[in-house]
């Protein structure tokens, strides 16, 4: 019971921790061909994900303002990452800003502007109710024991009320039958 509740939470609480790779222009890279504004579209950022740049030796990945995204200037990054692999993990939401520095290359397209949404809130909606039966359903009527040994019914987890009834007859049996016992080794 306790593990099973355990393993509900958990699987409620993995979407949380969950961080997505977003391969910049997927299996194209970071290069002129792809139109990166198409592409930023096509992807939702979310706080914790990753941004991961595959490119080649001609190209390199700077992070750069809004002025210097729009007016394709390399000359002030924020950061600059070369080598052919860079994975930027996106870590606070708002907009961001990159450019190939190479020479003529933002201008040719490889500039690409995204914005990241704050980390997703604590999951929508409370999880559907396991079944509970109506409140509203009639108990049984107390039962009219004429034994004056019938034992008081022991608390039951399970609760339900249809059970109820049948476990007093159950136990209304068995205390006939001890009775009949104790008579005849009596
Ligand atoms: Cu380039």
């Amino acid at each position: 019971m306790a593990l099973a509740a355990a393993l509900l939470i958990l699987l409620l609480a993995s979407p949380a921790v969950y961080a997505a790779d977003h391969t910049v222009g997927d299996s194209n890279g970071w290069s002129q061909s792809v139109d990166y504004t198409t592409w930023a579209k096509s992807q939702t950022f979310t706080v914790g994900d990753n941004l991961v740049f595959n490119y080649g030796s001609t190209h390199s990945v700077d992070v750069v303002s809004q002025s210097d995204y729009t007016n394709c200037n390399p000359s002030s990054p924020i950061k600059s990452y070369t080598g052919g692999s860079t994975t930027i993990s996106l870590t606070t939401a708002g907009p961001m800003y990159f450019i190939c520095p190479t020479p003529g290359h933002c201008q040719g397209g490889m500039k690409l502007a995204i914005t990241v949404g704050a980390s997703s809130p604590s999951p929508g909606g409370t999880p559907p109710a396991t079944s509970s039966p109506p409140s509203g359903s009639s108990s049984p009527p107390p039962p009219t024991s004429t034994t004056t040994s019938s034992p008081p019914p022991p608390p039951s987890s399970s609760g339900a009320t249809g059970d109820f009834g049948n476990l007093n007859v159950l136990m209304l049996v068995l205390a006939l039958v001890l009775v009949g016992l104790h008579a005849c080794m009596g």
